[in-house]
């Protein structure tokens, strides 16, 4: 391949879209305390200075050298002077006092806890916490609170759905989705999309995207798919959401926009019989049909039709950082609007068409970008 340029910090871009990050991070240090600084600005709702540290934490992934003095992030982008002060003070004192004090706040360890179950988002946690609700088992103690039926499943399977996923867990659910698929369309493609397309080794979720090439639909297809593994005993939990997208309709400004798409938040019953421990339980007398010998896993379904295909694996590998810069370098530098279902030229006022990614990466003059250097 080609030869190694030596590294010019100015010439590193401001959008990630334009730049390879993999998921070797040689500043994890810093990267981590961004991400808490981030997290605990989302849970402020103050979007301007979460995605701050956010943009600032993606330049430093991206980073092919460790910093070890501030003239190492001289000329990069996005090193505003509250992200200056955390690296400064890591390279002084091995951490952040402020990520810390984060890590140690009433508020932000209440809505970590909250917002790790399934179902449960910034405002809910908001409300609970206005309550004076602290822990998980405040919430599960409060009888009068009123769970909607996708917290309810959040907490029924909360200890597997914290538990990541490992790539093997996506392995075995990825058959399963593509025969159940391919029963009822067997030409449809199925794609691992979201963090394990990207590469990494566990995820919080596996997401799956779905089109059928050709003139052939199935509006139907998700609904048969659920109802199937419904009756094979499968299926613990599931929310359809129905397409709303409308024809030539305008793709979304908004950076951190939902999309149009037919999908289902679903949990799965993932049987794995556990490793022999038989002579363990026999001395320990433990009956062997109370040794529960399968996962909840989360999973993600979404349905694109095979004109928006492209459009919707771009938007659904991520990272979600690499999503956003997409969209504002799309508006900023081409004056076209991308959104997962098409791109649009402002100036030549149509609709560009593609069928991969590379087509969309050069409607935008962006140089190619593999999936496993999206890890922005
Ligand atoms: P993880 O599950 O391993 O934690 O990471 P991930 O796979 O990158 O995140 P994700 O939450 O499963 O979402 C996958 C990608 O899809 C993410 O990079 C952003 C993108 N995305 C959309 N629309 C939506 C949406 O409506 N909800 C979510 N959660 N993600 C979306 O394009
Ligand atoms: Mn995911
Ligand atoms: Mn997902």
């Amino acid at each position: 391949e080609s030869e190694a340029l030596p590294f010019v910090a100015s010439k590193v871009s401001q959008y990630s879209c334009q730049r390879k990050t993999t998921l070797n991070n040689c500043n994890k240090k810093f990267t981590d305390a961004f991400e808490i600084m981030a997290e605990n600005y989302e849970f402020k709702e103050n979007e301007i200075f979460c995605l701050e540290f956010l943009r600032a934490a993606s330049v430093l992934k991206f980073l092919p050298f460790p910093v070890i003095r501030m003239k190492d992030i001289q000329g990069l982008p996005c090193m505003g002077d509250r992200v200056r002060d955390v690296i400064e003070e890591i390279i002084e004192e091995g951490e952040s006092s402020r990520a810390k004090e984060v890590l140690n706040d009433e508020r932000y360890k209440s809505f970590k806890q909250f917002t790790s179950v399934f179902g449960v988002g910034v405002k809910t946690s908001e409300k609970w916490y206005r309550m004076g609700l602290r822990t998980l088992e405040d919430i599960k103690a409060d009888k009068s609170l009123k769970l909607s039926k996708m917290q309810k499943a959040g907490f029924l399977y909360y200890e597997d759905l914290v538990s990541c996923v490992s790539k093997a867990e996506a392995d075995a659910v990825s058959l399963i989705v593509r025969n159940t698929v391919c029963t009822f369309l067997p030409d449809a493609l199925v794609t691992i999309t979201g963090g394990f397309r990207r590469g990494k080794k566990t995820g919080h979720d596996i997401d799956f995207l779905i089109t059928n090439p050709g003139p052939r639909e199935d509006d139907d297809l998700l609904h048969k798919v659920v109802d199937l593994w419904k009756k094979q005993g499968l299926l613990l939990y599931c929310d359809i959401i129905e397409s709303t997208f409308l024809k030539e309709q305008m793709p979304s400004r908004k950076v951190d926009a939902m999309d149009s798409f037919q999908k289902c938040f679903a949990i799965l019953k993932l049987c794995q019989p556990r490793v022999d421990n038989s002579c363990y339980n026999t001395s320990k007398n433990i009956d062997m049909a109370e040794v529960k010998d399968w996962k909840a896993i989360r999973v993600d379904l979404i349905i694109a039709p095979f004109e928006q295909y492209a459009f919707a694996l771009l938007g659904w590998t991520g990272s979600r950082q690499f999503g956003r810069d997409l969209r504002r370098y799309a508006i900023h530098e081409k004056k076209m609007i991308l959104d997962n279902h098409a791109l649009y030229d402002r100036k030549k006022r149509i609709f560009l068409k593609a069928r991969s990614e590379e087509e969309i990466f050069a409607h935008l003059d962006l140089d190619y970008v593999e999936p496993w250097e999206r890890n922005a």
